[in-house]
């Protein structure tokens, strides 16, 4: 697979979406810290949501062969400006989380993040596993 780092907002389902693609568990577990293995690279909300720390997102995005940006369907707005893609030299994917949850627009979030640049974007819900499988093998690939 494809190393892949995932950023977004606290709560946008990071770490959810590594324990699915990881063939974990599901188990809430707040992230502390920037966490690497093999395949994916995990970071806490707060560096997207926080201004000095999020350069450090682009440097750390040299660590990965892509990054995903990732954006719940039930954020009522986006955290990354438009054209922020060319911020680095790494594929960029967007992800929206949550869209089968009650309340979900997913057609809000996919607008926003081609508004950031991602030409790719993949709907999925970790809860149901609705879209992960198409994730997959296109990491894969
Ligand atoms: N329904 C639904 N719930 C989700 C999904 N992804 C994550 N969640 C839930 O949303 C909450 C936050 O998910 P996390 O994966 O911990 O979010 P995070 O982006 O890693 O958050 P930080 O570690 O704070 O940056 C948890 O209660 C998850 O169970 C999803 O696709 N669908
Ligand atoms: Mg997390």
């Amino acid at each position: 697979m494809k190393k892949l780092i995932l950023m977004g907002r606290s709560e946008s389902g990071k770490t959810t979406l590594t324990q699915i693609l990881r063939g974990e568990e599901i188990n809430y577990d707040k992230t502390q810290y920037i966490k690497f293995d093999n395949e994916l690279i995990d970071t806490p909300g707060e560096y997207a949501q926080t201004n000095h720390l999020g350069r450090a997102l682009a440097l750390y995005s040299y660590e990965a062969d892509i990054v995903g940006l990732l954006i719940s369907a039930l954020e009522p707005y986006s955290l990354f400006p438009p054209c922020i893609t060319c911020m680095v030299n790494r594929e960029v994917i967007g992800i929206v989380t949550k869209c089968q949850a009650e309340g979900a627009n997913p057609d809000r979030a996919e607008n926003w993040l081609r508004i950031s640049g991602c030409k790719r974007v993949f709907r999925i819900d970790s809860a149901t596993g609705y879209g992960v499988n198409e994730l997959i093998e296109y990491l894969n690939q």
